[in-house]
């Protein structure tokens, strides 16, 4: 299997700030905490860690997200001029970048599950943690997590991630070439990025909707607050799904279950 090397992924990589700095370690507890004390440090926007393998690699709300040798396991540093309430459109945008690049590059035809599962066929193939540091009102850095289970065989996989997880590798029975993806990434990642920032989520929006595998079906969504079931209609100009049961739900945040086609 091919090693990860900064040097390979920063030739030839055509972005301005993504990616000007990589950070490569063999082995992390997890790839986001290392990147939050850069931010803490003063690294710039755009500085990014990568991994071989972590030892506590997350999920959201305290999960564990399985790290071995092989995956792409990276933490891309982001210090906007956003407010707090702006940042989920950061995990869209990020699976906007994760989709077109393994459909692009591995001709596969990932889907998007609401707000931040990569699926293949329903099987997930990769997931993002966005990690926010902020004050009322300002944001001082946000930290992107991105997994993709890349060069891995399922076999690496214990108990139920055996039938929900699958990988690159599963899929194309062949290892992907990681410097060339990673590079690739980072530059849909910047085109995305520079979109929102220059107040163009709307197209960010338009490319998440062609790749969702979520709009159209019948979901169950846990919230904070609740539990809502229905038909996931479309997601808004904030990326805010909007759900019809009895009325129309728009909701922010939450865990979504496709739970079968409409
Ligand atoms: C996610 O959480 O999907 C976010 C995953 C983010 C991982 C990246 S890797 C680089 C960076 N550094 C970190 O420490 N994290 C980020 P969530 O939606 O909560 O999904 C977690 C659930 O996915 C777990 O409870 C498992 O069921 C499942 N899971 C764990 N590892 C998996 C894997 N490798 N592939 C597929 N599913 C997995």
């Amino acid at each position: 299997m091919s090693e990860f090397s900064s040097q390979a992924i920063k030739e030839n990589l055509q972005t301005i700030t993504i990616g000007s700095e990589i950070h490569y370690f063999d082995e992390v507890e997890s790839t986001n905490d290392i990147a939050k004390s850069l931010a803490e440090k003063g690294a710039k926007d755009g500085e990014v860690v990568i991994a071989e393998r972590q030892r506590k690699g997350k999920g959201r709300l305290g999960r564990v997200w399985h790290s071995p040798p092989g995956g792409i396991w990276l933490s891309i540093i982001l210090k906007p001029e956003i407010t707090p309430s702006d940042a989920p459109k950061i995990t869209l945008l990020a699976g906007v970048a994760v989709a077109r690049t393994i459909n692009e590059m591995c001709y596969l035809n990932v889907k998007l599950k609401w707000p931040n599962d990569i699926l293949f066929n329903e099987k997930k193939a990769g997931g993002i943690l966005t990690e926010m540091h902020a004050e009322v009102g300002k944001v001082n850095y946000v930290i992107v997590g991105i997994g993709i289970n890349a060069n891995l065989d399922i076999v690496s996989f214990q108990g139920e991630l055996q039938t929900t997880a699958t990988t690159l590798k599963h899929e194309l029975k062949k290892d992907i070439d990681r410097n060339k993806f990673v590079q690739r990434l980072l530059m849909e990642f910047e085109n995305e990025y520079s979109s929102f920032l220059n107040d163009n989520f709307a197209s960010t929006v338009k490319k998440w909707k062609t790749l969702s595998g979520t709009l159209g079906r019948k979901v169950r969504i846990t919230t904070a607050a609740e539990i809502i079931q229905g038909i996931a209609l479309d997601i808004d100009k904030d990326g805010a799904l909007l759900v019809k049961n009895n009325g129309i739900k728009r909701v922010l945040a939450g865990e979504c279950v496709h739970l079968s086609e409409t």
